[in-house]
């Protein structure tokens, strides 16, 4: 009668790798609808100590056959949230939040990622740490409500799983808005 041991011994070794997959999944981006408006792969990029304010950025679809706009109502993380839009001004490219909701039209995605459109988490109550996740509210003039969870990546990553300074391509190359403009 030893094999019974040896089996709850493999048992608990199956049970630890099950938590472990689970917390791996844990940390992964989940999708969502909210009428006919998608939400795919919302991320947040982790902050430095101190800082101030936080980004989060995800992928949204409108389905649907009318225009819809969305606003930040609230964030677990910060005082305020707001969506943002970057605009030149006299050659310096600054953030600005969107007046009145970022409008999606039928059957547009937009994409908010660095460099360009983004979810801004105003006055953190504390620094978005990797692999813990940042809830938001957001909410659809049409559609309605939906909290959104996004995984945090690394401080500076260009895109979830792309580490700092490994997606310097993806950054110049991204259509950031004419950032680095080289003149002639
Ligand atoms: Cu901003």
């Amino acid at each position: 009668m030893t094999n019974p041991t040896i089996i709850s011994r493999g048992l608990a070794a199956a049970v630890a790798l099950t938590f472990v997959q689970l917390a791996a999944t844990a940390a992964q981006a989940t999708d969502y609808n909210v009428g006919p408006i998608q939400i795919t792969a919302p991320w947040a990029r982790a902050t430095p100590k101190g800082a101030s304010s936080g980004a989060a950025y995800m992928t949204i679809t409108n389905t649907g056959k009318t225009p819809d706009k969305v606003s930040c109502v609230s964030s677990d993380a910060s005082a305020e949230c707001q969506i943002h839009t970057m605009v030149m001004n006299n050659g310096v490219m600054q953030m600005r939040p969107v007046e009145g909701g970022l409008e999606i039209k039928p059957g547009e995605t937009v994409t908010l990622k660095p460099g360009g459109l983004h979810v801004m988490l105003v006055n953190l109550k504390h620094p978005l740490e990797q692999g813990s996740t940042v809830k938001t509210t957001l909410k659809f003039d049409s559609a309605g409500t939906v909290e959104v969870d996004y995984p945090v990546a690394a401080i500076g990553a260009a895109a979830p799983g792309v580490p700092a300074g490994g997606g310097t391509m993806m950054m110049q190359g991204g259509g950031g808005g004419g950032m680095q403009m080289n003149k002639p």
